[in-house]
This record gives C-alpha cells, sequence and structure tokens, in this order.
C-alpha cells in the first residue's frame, strides 16, 4: 500500500464557473482524501515560477495569464498512489482526448483552460506541496 501525497489545484476556470465542490466531490468519491487546501489568487510571480518548467513552450505566456485570471484553490490530496489515482481522476490535458467520467472531460474549457492541475510524479509532488504549504497546514 502505497500512502502518498500529490498537489492538486482548481484552475480559474473552474473556480469562476463554481465547480470547486463538484470537483472535490470527484476526489473524495475516489478514495483521495483533501488533506491541506487554501483559496489564493496567485500572483504572476507565483504563477510564473510554478510553472517554470514549461518556460520554453509556446504556451507559457498565455498559461500564466490564465493562471492568474482569477482564484484558485490549492490542496493537497492523499491516498494509495495518489499521484497516479489523481492523475487519472483528472483525465487527459486535452479534455478531447479525455476518458467519460473524468473531471477534464466533464468540465474543461479547452486544452489550456482545463481545471485542474496535478503532480506528475512523486517527486514533483513534493516539490509543488512545499511551494504552497508548510508541513503544519498539512494535516491528514
Ligand atoms: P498536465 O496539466 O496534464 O500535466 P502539462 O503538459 O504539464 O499538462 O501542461 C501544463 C498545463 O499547460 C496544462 O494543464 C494546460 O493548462 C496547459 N497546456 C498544455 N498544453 C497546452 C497547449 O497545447 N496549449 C495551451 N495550453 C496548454
Ligand atoms: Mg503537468
Amino acid at each position: 500500500m502505497l500512502e502518498e501525497n500529490t498537489l492538486s489545484i482548481i484552475k480559474p476556470d473552474a473556480t469562476r464557473r463554481n465547480l470547486t465542490g463538484k470537483i472535490n466531490s470527484r476526489f473524495e468519491e475516489n478514495g483521495l482524501r483533501i488533506v491541506a487546501q487554501k483559496r489564493l489568487h496567485l500572483t504572476k510571480e507565483q504563477a510564473e515560477k510554478f510553472y517554470e518548467v514549461h518556460k520554453e513552450r509556446p504556451f507559457y505566456g498565455e498559461l500564466v495569464d490564465f493562471m492568474v485570471s482569477g482564484p484558485v484553490v490549492v490542496q493537497v490530496l492523499s491516498g494509495q498512489n495518489a499521484v497516479a489515482a489523481n492523475r487519472n481522476i483528472m483525465g487527459d490535458t486535452n479534455p478531447a482526448n479525455a476518458e467519460e467520467g473524468t473531471i477534464r472531460r466533464d468540465f474543461a474549457e479547452s486544452i489550456e483552460a482545463n481545471s485542474v492541475h496535478g503532480s506528475d510524479s512523486v517527486e514533483n509532488a513534493k516539490k509543488e506541496i512545499n511551494f504552497f504549504f508548510s508541513d503544519t497546514e498539512i494535516v491528514g
């Protein structure tokens, strides 16, 4: 049994449409537990730093603008194989390719405004969680 933590972000397209509760129900119904959570309006500097790995990609500037276009909910999800489990619940980056019943298939507006972020490895999850949360803010 691999108990893990992963970082989840509910993106501005979803908070704007008041989908926070609906999205979080998907995580809870699928066995993940929200063990830390805060609603933030990211600064441009924070969004640029968070998505630094993508800075050479053509969509980087637009992605940063999108991520600061409204509030986000940053949260830590905990559970067995939480990193992979969260990615499965989210679905493919492009909602057109996402499987039925996934968050992105059901809620995303576009490949960019795709409602949720999820860490893609255990190593990146640790870094991304530390980016937003101190240890005392994570309560399992
Ligand atoms: P992921 O969120 O599924 O891990 P990444 O490839 O890490 O996908 O891309 C990070 C984010 O950048 C995506 O969630 C999406 O918001 C945005 N993005 C990815 N590919 C494109 C694209 O081709 N055009 C516009 N935005 C994109
Ligand atoms: Mg990614």
